[in-house]
């Protein structure tokens, strides 16, 4: 496999945290970005579970309705997370860092820390095994940048507040206070990864310290 040359930068927080939002404007301006006046690099967007015909059909099982699914116990759950990880990275972001592409993911490996140990209370040795298996040894599975986006889960669950929630963000406000603390921790231990973002700040503003640690941390003109 030739060495990646691109940038792998995930998004990350709770339940309406602004996660897509900011996907979407940090996504259209790193596409005008242009490098020594260069082409631009392409981009790259995806969301997590997803992004392949395995992931899709897996995040249709994941996140479906709490009732009438099949049973999914926190093991299960936590392997099948790290399946459509797998997946994802062979299929789709590994070929797109070696073309030097600047990929975008919307929930990444820290979303099975928060949720499947923080909230569900999986072992942390048994989620650092799922996701160190769906992410391989090289490095190029691992994000250059990390954007988490911080909201108290009462803001985040309000946004969303008319919408039927999934089989995971149906869960009571108990486990999306530990999710949060998980997050938060991560960010804490992650400082050179992870940029923590204040995620109640209007859109405009969380995308203005996307934008700056994109230039800070990876040296990219945007
Ligand atoms: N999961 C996922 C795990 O348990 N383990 C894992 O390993 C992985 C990968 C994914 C679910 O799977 C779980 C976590 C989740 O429960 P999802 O469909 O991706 O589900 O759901 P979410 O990631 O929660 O996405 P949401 O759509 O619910 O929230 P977003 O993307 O964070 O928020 P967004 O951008 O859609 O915005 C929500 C609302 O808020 C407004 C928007 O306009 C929108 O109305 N908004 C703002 N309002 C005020 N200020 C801002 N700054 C705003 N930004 C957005």
């Amino acid at each position: 496999m030739n060495e990646a040359r691109g940038f792998l930068i995930t998004i990350e927080g709770g339940e309406g945290a602004g996660k897509s939002t900011l996907v979407s404007a940090l996504s259209e301006r790193l596409a005008r970005a242009r490098e020594g006046g260069g082409p631009g690099r392409e981009v790259v967007v995806l969301r997590e579970p997803g992004g392949t015909a395995l992931g899709e059909r897996l995040r249709a099982l994941l996140l479906g309705p709490s009732f009438g699914g099949p049973l999914i116990g926190p093991r299960a759950e936590l392997f099948l997370f790290a399946a459509a990880r797998a997946q994802l990275l062979d299929e789709v972001v590994r070929p797109a860092l070696a073309r030097s592409a600047l990929v975008l993911v919307d929930r990444f490996s820290d979303s099975t820390v928060a949720y499947q140990q923080h909230g569900r209370g999986l072992s942390a040795q048994l989620v650092r095994c799922a996701v160190d298996g769906a992410v391989g040894p090289s490095q190029e599975g691992r994000p250059a940048l990390t954007l988490v986006l911080d909201v108290p889960p009462e803001v985040g669950l309000g946004r969303l507040a008319g919408e039927e929630p999934d089989r995971i963000g149906g869960e009571d406000l108990e486990f999306h206070r530990r999710v949060r603390e998980g997050f938060l921790a991560i960010a804490a231990a992650e400082p050179d990864r992870c940029v923590l973002v204040d995620g109640t700040a209007a859109p405009d503003a969380v995308l203005d310290a996307a934008l700056l640690a994109v230039a800070k941390r990876l040296g990219l003109a945007v």
